[in-house]
């Protein structure tokens, strides 16, 4: 039995996505979601409100996915247009933003013989199915961010190599799974063990090309927090965001959140694969920052996400009523320490007041806030956002930067006319 579509919606959009899917499988499983892609002419080019120097970006459409902001085709990296952030918390899963490295990734998974592997340094090798892995422990649940570690990178000034992002390459959602501690203790982890890497069911199309595979120390996997996820929002893993499961690293860069996890290897060493010596690397010293132009002395792996918010319900050149009460919104959000507090400027950073805080979802999760304001002077000015926690962290005015324009961090500021 092949994977099929199975949401909740209704039959006869569950057969177009099945159906649409399986020709593609069909031609080629290769090309065949870069081929849908293809064949989707650009929705709306002026959809999305981030402009590049390469201009706007076309929304294109995927399996089990609404229209989606285009970045990159083979492979296919998809960002969420951020106005659906204004829509609450948690991301939809048809919105939740997608991104691959390889671009030989499964395109068609059998949930009945998927297997994953848990070897290495452990007393007891193992090879679980997906009902020996969920019948393993208890289930957990955590409302988390996943955010690349290139989001926003398009807004790095001087401008860095990459893919140009603007902000939608992040999304919250409730994750259910296993504790990967309760994985590895099965398996007995070895006194040797030093990290545990994790791959995924995607390869390269070349040789040559470093297959996608992630470490974490192993005080970190044993920790409790990184979870083995079959569940995205009550409901099976989008395909595109690693069905049938993947590692979820509360707090930490997606980067970390394997995808169609398939095999789990422990080891006594720091493991020394290409995403992990190479790539996904900040300069190591306090600000994780460099001058533009220098070389960092010394580099360490991308682990927790900085502090960050944005106003959702505004974008730039809207214009706001005068003498009438608009209600700002937003998001926020931290690396889990958890965010208490979002002032919002409407003046360009003279004055800050204390928006209210939204329900609290958890130290892992967006946190909406609001606040109520009258613009009581005409023209131009500048809204700008700030959030804290009560470690301290807080955010710049100007963003620090870095040569892969990672891990951005800075107050967000729209630029709207009061009329
Ligand atoms: N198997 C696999 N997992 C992966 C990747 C990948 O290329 N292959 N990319 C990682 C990166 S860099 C990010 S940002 C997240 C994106 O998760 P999403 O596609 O579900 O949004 O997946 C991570 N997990
Ligand atoms: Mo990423």
């Amino acid at each position: 039995m092949k994977f099929s579509f199975i949401d909740n919606s209704k039959p006869s959009r569950r057969r177009v996505l099945r159906d649409a899917f399986t020709l593609a499988v069909v031609a080629s499983p290769l090309a065949s979601l870069a081929k849908a892609a293809d064949e989707t002419k650009a929705i709306d080019e002026t959809a999305e409100e981030v402009t590049f120097a390469a201009g706007p970006r076309p929304l294109v459409q995927y399996p089990q996915k609404r229209p989606l902001t285009l970045v990159t085709t083979r492979p296919p990296h998809l960002e969420t247009p951020f106005p659906v952030f204004n829509e609450g918390p948690i991301t939809p899963n048809d919105a939740f933003f997608v991104r691959y490295h390889l671009a030989n990734f499964p395109t068609s998974i059998d949930p009945d013989t998927y297997r994953l592997t848990i070897k290495g340094s452990v007393d007891t090798p193992l090879s679980l199915s997906l009902a020996e892995l969920k019948a393993l422990a208890e289930p957990v649940e955590v409302v988390a961010v996943n955010q690349c570690s290139g989001n926003s990178r398009g807004f790095s000034m001087p401008r860095v190599f990459g893919a140009q992002l603007g902000n939608g390459s992040m999304g919250n959602a409730r994750w259910v799974g296993v504790p990967l501690k309760a994985v590895l203790e099965k398996a007995g982890v070895k006194a040797d063990a030093k990290q545990v890497t994790f791959r995924g069911l995607d390869k390269p199309v070349l040789p040559s090309t470093p297959e996608y595979i992630k470490a974490l120390d192993i005080s970190h996997a044993m920790d409790g927090e990184p979870m083995i996820a079959w569940s995205m929002n009550g409901t099976d893993l989008p395909f595109l965001n690693g069905y049938p499961i993947r590692l979820v690293v509360p707090g930490y860069f997606g980067t970390y959140w394997i995808k169609h996890l398939n095999e789990i290897e422990v080891v006594d060493h720091t493991f020394d694969g290409f995403f992990m010596a190479k790539g996904y690397r900040l300069p190591d010293n306090d600000c994780l920052c460099i001058a533009p132009g220098t070389t960092a002395a010394q580099t360490k792996p991308i682990s927790k996400l900085a502090i960050r918010s944005f106003i959702t319900s505004v974008k730039h050149g809207d214009v706001l009523p005068l003498k009438k009460n608009v209600v700002l919104k937003g998001i926020a959000f931290d690396g889990g320490v958890g965010v208490n507090k979002v002032e919002i400027s409407i003046d360009g950073g003279k004055n800050w007041r204390e928006a209210k805080l939204g329900k609290d979802l958890g130290r892992f999760s967006f946190r909406e806030w609001t606040l109520p304001i009258t613009f009581t002077s005409k023209g131009a000015t500048q809204l700008m956002v700030r959030a804290s926690n009560s470690a301290g962290e807080t955010q710049p005015l100007r963003a620090d930067w870095n040569p892969s324009g990672y891990r951005r961090n800075a107050i967000e500021t729209s630029h709207v006319t009061v009329a």
